[in-house]
């Protein structure tokens, strides 16, 4: 039995918490791409920052960042979300014209030289309008379209868009973050910000949720929302990014450079529990992941190995 929000094949059945809303969308629709959401899909993170938690400086010149993108793609990244401004607890906003002088050069070149869609991981109207005049199609936007600005430039345009929760600001989001029900208090934020988006005119197939792993959030309460990603994936494919983040360092004692054992595990667990799209620094190794357990979740529903490369 397939779970009802996606056909992915991962997907176990769904637990008991969550009925439904509507049918989410079978591929997410990104301007002229069509992603489709049977399978895993793997955005690439590319920062174009000099201090984002875990590739900050690494990219910051456009040509490095424009080959590690295309090597992104080369190891399996369905998406490349490229970012100018660091969003790490405590990290100093970059003026406009700085995070536009950081993302749209890269933009504009990986737009030509790969073939896969473009994200621009920003929370400024601005920058968003730029990036999808230069390639992209689709915003990543960790503040939910809460900005009329930047809910006006999405509408306008075709691109897809990630309607993340964050509680607080980058700068203040960690001080002793509180809820009462953290699952109950994403789910309906990113639910009000659904039908937000909807009621200005933007459509269901465009929309992607993600509960903003670190985001305003201690250890407790990502595991919490990590283990009832099946009751957000009733209202709209949703986006996992815990890829290297704090709370793996916290519960594995793992330093940054070693937290992969522990960002494959939340990847596939978070597959398991309905999640469409893992945002990942480390592709190859997560497509490897993603296939080896795509292998098994075959075997386990057919009762025989489904891929058609298996001897
Ligand atoms: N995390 C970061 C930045 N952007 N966007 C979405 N949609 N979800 C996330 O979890 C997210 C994000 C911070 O991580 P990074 O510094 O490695 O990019």
């Amino acid at each position: 039995m397939l779970s009802p929000n996606t056909s992915n094949a991962l997907v176990p059945p769904m637990p008991a918490g969550g009925t439904p809303v509507t049918t989410p969308p079978v591929a997410w629709s990104c301007g002229h791409y069509s992603i489709p959401l049977g399978r895993p899909v793997i955005m690439g993170i590319l920062n174009v920052t000099p201090d984002s938690f875990s590739d900050g400086g690494a990219w910051l010149d456009p040509a490095s960042a424009v080959a590690r993108g295309q090597a992104l793609v080369a190891e399996g990244a369905d998406i490349l979300d490229i970012g100018g401004e660091s969003t790490r607890p405590g990290a100093a906003t970059p003026p406009l014209a700085e995070e536009l002088r950081r993302v749209i050069p890269v933009i504009q070149a990986l737009a030509q030289a790969v073939t896969v869609p473009i994200s621009v991981d920003t929370r400024h109207a601005a920058v968003a309008e730029a990036a999808l005049q230069a390639g992209a199609t689709i915003v990543n936007d960790i503040t939910a379209l809460r900005d009329p600005a930047m809910l006006a430039v999405v509408r306008r345009s075709r691109a897809g868009v990630v309607l993340m929760h964050m509680l607080g600001t980058p700068q203040d989001m960690q001080k002793a973050p509180h809820y009462d029900d953290v699952v109950a208090e994403v789910r309906a934020f990113l639910a009000a910000r659904l039908a937000a988006a909807l009621a200005a005119g933007i459509p269901r197939q465009r929309l992607v949720i993600d509960p903003g792993i670190g985001f305003g959030k201690t250890t407790r309460h990502n595991l919490a929302l990590l283990g009832a990603l099946a009751q957000l994936a009733t209202l709209a494919p949703v986006l996992v990014g815990a890829s290297r983040k704090r709370f793996i360092g916290e519960i594995t004692g793992a330093p940054l450079p070693e937290r992969l054992p522990g960002s494959l595990t939340v990847a596939i667990w978070s597959l398991m529990r309905g999640a469409a799209i893992l945002r990942v620094h480390d592709v190859a190794a997560t497509r490897a992941a993603v296939t080896m357990a795509g292998a098994l979740a075959g075997m386990t529903h057919s009762g025989s190995p489904s891929s058609p490369h298996l001897t």
